[in-house]
Order: structure tokens, then C-alpha cells, then sequence
């Protein structure tokens, strides 16, 4: 994917913010901390196009980014941070589920895993959100980086297993090494040429 444009578009806490649904949409969910900015800055290459940070659970509203005037990068508000005020928690599932369950141009969710840690709750609540909405699920494990070449086989046999897929479907990635960049854009193409779902 070659990028020409790259930007900021807005920060949308629910639907009356969400810009025009004019270009196919592809979100990114995962925990708090998980490496989803750093993914989205390394797959459009940016430094920082989206702010990554070392404190958990900063971003709390679903942000825009226009890329070339043909897709629309969507990151989501990262879950699971335990840190968080009750009352701020509350407010992010509904954020997340509204999106995902009236977006129509929602071609897919690139959903980021911890390639050290086996997928929880939060995982497979997500991944059955998907299914129930027929939204396709990109799942990626980052910060590959992180393990030696066969600690990452073993750990995404083991995320394979506990997600009841095939290692291969696995997108093995790093913002560090840039490792599964292409992999990623590749797995996005269909999705991003196909047609909007079904939803209101
Ligand atoms: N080693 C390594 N660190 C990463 C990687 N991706 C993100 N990080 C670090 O993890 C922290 C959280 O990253 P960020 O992208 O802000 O996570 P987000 O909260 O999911 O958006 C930052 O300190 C990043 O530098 C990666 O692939 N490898
Ligand atoms: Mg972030």
C-alpha cells in the first residue's frame, strides 16, 4: 500500500460525531497498551500520526484517519485496563459495540493481541461480537519482537489453540522490526475493496 496521505480526521465519543460514512472503514481493537497506535502508525508510516504512550488507557474515544482519501482507519478505545475508574470503563463497551454494531461501513477489525499472553475475556467477547455482526476479525499477535524466533512459535500455538483457529491465521507482527506490515495490508485489501456489511 503506498501511502500518500495520512490524517487525523476526528474523535468521535458516539454517532452524532462519527464523520460522514463515505469511505470503507477498517477498525483496530485490543487491550489497553496492547501496541495499537504503534501498529496503525507502522502500517500508514508515521512516527506519529497516532499518539502511543506508556501509560495505559489514555485513549478513550473511537479517532479517525483519513489514508489517501480511499480508507478510513478507525482506533478504538483500548479495553481491559484495570486501572480505569469504574464509571470511565463503563462507557467504553457501549462506545465500542455501538460503532461495531451500526457502522455499515465497517469492512473489518483488526483485533491486536500481546504475543506473551494468552488471550482472556476480553479476546472472546470481541471475537463473538464480530461473529454475531459478520464483521470480519483480522487477528494480529504484536511486539514480536519481544520473544526469540521459536518462543514466538510456541506462543502463537498457543493463542491459536485458546482462539480455536489455525496458527497460519495468525498475523505474527512488530512495530518494532516491522515484521507482518505487508501481511497485514494484504489481509485489509479484500476487505477494504469489498462491499459495506449489513448492518443499520
Ligand atoms: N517492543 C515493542 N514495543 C511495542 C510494540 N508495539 C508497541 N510497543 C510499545 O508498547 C507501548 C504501548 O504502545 P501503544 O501503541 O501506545 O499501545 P495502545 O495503547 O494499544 O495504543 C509503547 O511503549 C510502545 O512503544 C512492538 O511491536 N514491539
Ligand atoms: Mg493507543
Amino acid at each position: 500500500m503506498i501511502i500518500k496521505s495520512a490524517e487525523f480526521v476526528t474523535s468521535a465519543p458516539g454517532p452524532e460525531a462519527y464523520p460522514p460514512p463515505n469511505l470503507p472503514e477498517i477498525a483496530f481493537a485490543g487491550r489497553s497498551n496492547v501496541g495499537k497506535s504503534s501498529l496503525i502508525n507502522t502500517l500508514v508510516n508515521r512516527r506519529r500520526l497516532v499518539k502511543t504512550s506508556s501509560t495505559p488507557g489514555r485513549t478513550q474515544l473511537i479517532n479517525f484517519f483519513n489514508i489517501n482519501d480511499r480508507l478510513m482507519l478507525v482506533d478504538l478505545p483500548g479495553y481491559g485496563y484495570a486501572k480505569v475508574p469504574e464509571a470511565v470503563r463503563r462507557t467504553w463497551g457501549p462506545m465500542i459495540e455501538t460503532y461495531l454494531s451500526t457502522r455499515a461501513v465497517l469492512r473489518g477489525v483488526v483485533v491486536i493481541m500481546d504475543i506473551r499472553r494468552i488471550p482472556g475475556q476480553g479476546e472472546t467477547d470481541l471475537f463473538n461480537w464480530l461473529d454475531r455482526f459478520r464483521i470480519p476479525a483480522v487477528p494480529v499477535i504484536t511486539k514480536a519482537d519481544k520473544l526469540s524466533r521459536p518462543k514466538q512459535d510456541k506462543a502463537r500455538a498457543a493463542i491459536a489453540r485458546k482462539l480455536a483457529v489455525e496458527p497460519a491465521d495468525l498475523i505474527l507482527f512488530s512495530a518494532k522490526s516491522r515484521l507482518g506490515k505487508e501481511a497485514v495490508w494484504e489481509a485489509l485489501k479484500p476487505l477494504a475493496q469489498g462491499s459495506d456489511n449489513g448492518n443499520p
